[in-house]
């Protein structure tokens, strides 16, 4: 049996705190998503696609969401896939929920409730596996319903389809804990794959049996980085399971971190340095063909343009420019951790408090100078993280680590 995992679509997200023309894009990129998993799944002939929860956001479904996933589930019934969607806790299956009221193809099997529903696959005429789902009914599912899933009868290849949080998974603190089951009891049901939604990062729990978060199909923060799609899955009696991801979001969210910034003293300079950092990884990972980008620059450590990159107008330009220049749908420039550059050179000679501390700790950090621990009169047992023999190789790491701490704390009113 051969088969598409999806979960977590989330269609319809408003991404409220988005402009309205990434909002816009945001949008449009679930739903290219979907059909380019689609578009995989008809390439792929797979058997079935399976989707494991929160296809959409929440209670109110658009129009054109709804029209758009009747079409292009359409496309897949149609083409003789068979479609099996178990509800979660997004879009739960009971009678209030949109799940119930949109007009879903012919063929597809939705799983609204947390009652066990089977179904047979069929390849050719020939039974090539099962499919086993349960799904949410409200939106607090509390319960464990993966402890409802009946034994497999395992003459063919049996898969278990669900939207839950497994306790210990990575990424669990980031969502609720709703029908939470333990990786033990799944490992030990007897199912040769669990399909599993809820959480958005992609893992494998277990390889044998394969236990799986497919991800979100489209990240939808910062959070949500890197490629994001589904997972092709292969399964026959005689051979382990094969799981392939394979990329299908048009829209990434990607973070850069530069904590090198000393010498830009330009924002040509700064700029630049993000240029390079971009594209040196965008060169090792350069995504699908097409796609859009939304990149978070977070700046850290000593740069002069610190007084510059605490202005909001300041580092709007600066992402303005960098949207233009290297083309992406949007770039937020975080600066909390830009500091000014701070040098102790000019300062050593001076006759009050700082220039007595500047001294005091260039004499303890100098190797050949007097020993910080004695000087200081501090016992090695009154050293919190330290475990050695000799206190003072550590004591002189921790006063290089103390000095712009000490600077920026008695230059604070000396504007230079
Ligand atoms: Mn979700």
């Amino acid at each position: 049996m051969k088969f598409l995992h999806l979960a977590d679509l989330h269609l319809d997200t408003s991404f409220a705190s988005r402009s309205a023309p990434v909002r816009q894009r945001l949008r449009e990129g679930t739903r290219r998503a979907l059909q380019a998993a689609v578009e995989l799944a008809l390439r792929e002939e797979v058997d079935a696609v399976l989707i494991a929860g929160d296809l959409f956001d929440g209670e109110r479904l658009s129009f054109h969401t709804e029209r758009y996933l009747a079409h292009t589930l359409g496309e897949l019934t149609e083409g003789g896939i068979q479609v099996i969607y178990a509800t979660g806790n997004h879009d739960p299956g009971g009678s209030s929920g949109p799940a119930s009221r949109i007009e879903w193809p012919q063929g597809m099997t939705l799983i609204g409730g947390p009652e066990p529903h089977q179904v047979a696959i069929h390849r050719d005429g020939t039974l090539v596996g099962r499919v086993t789902g349960a799904g949410h009914a409200s939106v607090r599912e509390s319960d464990d319903l993966s402890a409802r899933f009946p034994s497999p009868r395992g003459d063919v290849p049996e898969v278990a389809l669900l939207h839950t949080q497994v306790v210990g998974a990575r990424g669990e603190g980031e969502h609720h804990r709703y029908a939470p089951s333990e990786l033990d009891r799944l490992r030990r049901a007897g199912y040769d794959y669990w399909a599993l939604g809820h959480i958005h990062q992609r893992q494998g729990l277990s390889t044998d049996p394969a236990i799986y978060y497919s991800g979100s199909l489209q990240g939808r923060h910062p959070g949500e980085d890197g490629p994001r799609g589904g997972l092709l899955v292969e399964l026959s009696p005689a051979a382990p399971p094969r799981v392939e991801f394979v990329e299908l979001a048009p829209i990434r969210w990607e973070t850069l971190e530069l904590d090198d910034l000393a010498d830009a003293t330009t924002l040509g300079a700064l700029a630049g340095r993000v240029r390079r950092a971009w594209e040196e990884a965008r060169a090792s990972d350069p995504g699908l063909p097409g796609g859009e980008w939304l990149l978070r620059v977070v700046l850290q450590g000593p740069c002069p343009l610190h007084r510059e990159l605490a202005a909001s107008d300041d580092r709007a330009e600066l992402a303005r420019e960098l949207e233009a220049s290297l083309d992406l749908l949007d770039v937020e420039i975080r600066s909390e951790g830009v500091r000014p550059p701070l040098d102790p050179a000019p300062h050593m000679d001076r006759s009050d408090l700082l220039g007595e501390a500047l001294r005091l700790v260039a004499a303890l950090q100098d190797p050949h100078g007097p020993s910080p621990s004695a000087t200081l009169e501090l016992e090695p047992g009154e050293l919190a993280g330290f475990d050695g023999e000799d206190p003072d190789p550590y004591l002189r790491e921790l006063l290089e680590g103390e000095l712009p701490t000490l600077l920026e704390a008695l230059l604070s009113d000396d504007a230079p």
